[in-house]
């Protein structure tokens, strides 16, 4: 036993000095020779691996990192948890609504698109760790110029759709001789859009058929928006979100009132239409936004819908699909030029509860020629660029006093 582990003692210290040896030179020759010291390094994916294996396991839990949040487009700090590059396969994906941004638009109207998509994605979108999609529709097809432009400003997947011609264009059933009448007569009150037929197509379209386009089927949510918009403020949360875990159904930014030739017949036959389904009104509607009187006449009032985050499924519903198609049927699309802001606005107010309608007062956002910019904390929260003295809350003919008094 003691000759044998005498020889062993003996052999280990021949191998350390010759290892030892052999390392001198591999420093030696290292310092001497980049040829020697490239082919002699280890492979890039041994270091990769390396950093990988220190971010998991040696970081301690509290430890940031650098990432753009969806509270602005600036630089903030979110925890590893909430960062995707950080996820393990066990971490679920951050929480996302089933949502779109929608834009109807013509290919002549490129830039006005191109200046919205900017200002929604510097906004909100871009800065989201999974950015919502964009869906573009039009009833000619987009050119390539149109399609190239926009995927070079949209941060996240886009898709653009052709409206079936029965879903725009003014139907057979038509009396052409009468709605030219109607076209006529609103000229001559001297009221905006009152000779577009095309404009009619846009509002009918709006109100019946937009959420029945195929490229809408597979979401739940959607936020319009219209070419040559401007947002204002960042968003320091999702919107979409916050629509479902509050159980909202619509929600606008700005209210006013519509032109009452363009609707003279609407409430007449909303009338007739409550009176035939008192089942699709809302216990806790919000008739009093839209009546001063319970329901007698109809006060004009409407939520701006050039800007709406809203429900897919509200439209989808029996109470809005029976409702529009008494609508339609009276061709007042046509023979007058009811607005989709009034035929959505009466729906919301009616078969949903008051509750379920929200008024984005944080969004700061212009359409020409009216703007609401956040007032106060909710300025500097947002960071907005807008001028909160013009502001059309409480000016000229909008309604958000009645929407306050809703709730009074
Ligand atoms: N594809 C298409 N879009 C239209 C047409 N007319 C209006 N739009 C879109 O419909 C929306 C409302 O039209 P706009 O001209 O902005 O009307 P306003 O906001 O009521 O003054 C915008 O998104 C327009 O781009 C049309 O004939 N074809
Ligand atoms: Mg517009």
């Amino acid at each position: 036993m003691l000759w044998s582990s005498t020889r062993i003692h003996g052999q280990s210290k021949i191998f350390a000095l010759v290892l030892g040896v052999v390392f001198a030179m591999h420093l030696i020759l290292q310092s001497a020779s980049e040829t020697y010291r490239d082919s002699t390094k280890f492979p890039e994916w041994v270091d990769q691996v390396s950093d990988t294996y220190q971010d998991l396991y040696f970081s301690s839990p509290s430890s940031q990192c650098h990432v753009l949040s969806p509270k602005s487009t600036t630089n903030t700090t979110l925890s590893q948890t909430e960062d995707p590059k950080f996820s393990s396969p066990q971490s679920p994906p951050p929480r996302k609504a089933n949502a779109t941004l929608i834009m109807l638009a013509r290919n002549k109207e490129i830039y006005q698109a191109i200046s919205s998509v900017k200002h929604m994605e510097d906004r909100f979108n871009r800065a989201l760790p999974s950015p919502y999609p964009w869906i573009f529709l039009n009833e000619e097809p987009f050119t390539e110029e149109f399609k190239e432009r926009i995927r070079d400003v949209v941060s996240g997947e886009v898709e653009f759709g052709l409206i079936p011609k029965e879903h725009w264009f003014q139907p057979e059933d038509i009396d052409e001789k009468r709605a030219y009448r109607g076209r006529w007569e609103l000229i001559m009150k001297g009221i905006i859009y009152a000779d577009s037929v095309s404009y009619r197509n846009m509002c009918r379209f709006n109100s019946g058929f937009f959420y029945r386009h195929e490229l809408l089927q597979k979401y739940k949510w959607y936020w319009r928006v219209e070419p040559n918009v401007k947002f204002f403020c960042d968003l320091d949360y999702d919107p979409f979100l916050f629509m479902e875990d509050n159980k909202k159904e619509y929600g606008f930014t700005i209210t006013m009132e519509e032109f009452e030739p363009t609707i003279r017949s609407l409430w007449p036959t909303v009338k007739q239409f409550m009176a035939d389904h008192p089942e699709y009104i809302a216990p806790d509607n919000a008739m009093k936004f839209i009546s001063h009187n319970n329901g007698d006449t109809y006060n004009l009032c409407h939520f701006w819908s050039n800007f709406e985050i809203a429900s897919l499924d509200f439209y989808r519903s029996e109470a809005y699909t029976s409702y529009f198609k008494t609508l339609d049927e009276t061709g007042n699309f046509y023979y007058e030029r009811w607005g989709d802001a009034p035929v959505h606005s009466i729906a919301a107010s009616l078969f949903l509860n008051k509750s379920q309608i929200h008024f984005f007062s944080d969004v700061g956002y212009r359409h020409e020629p009216f703007q609401h910019c956040p007032q106060g904390v909710e300025n500097e929260r947002g960071k907005c660029s807008c001028d909160p003295d013009d502001n059309y809350d409480y000016t000229g003919a909008s309604c958000l006093s009645r929407w306050e008094d809703v709730f009074r």
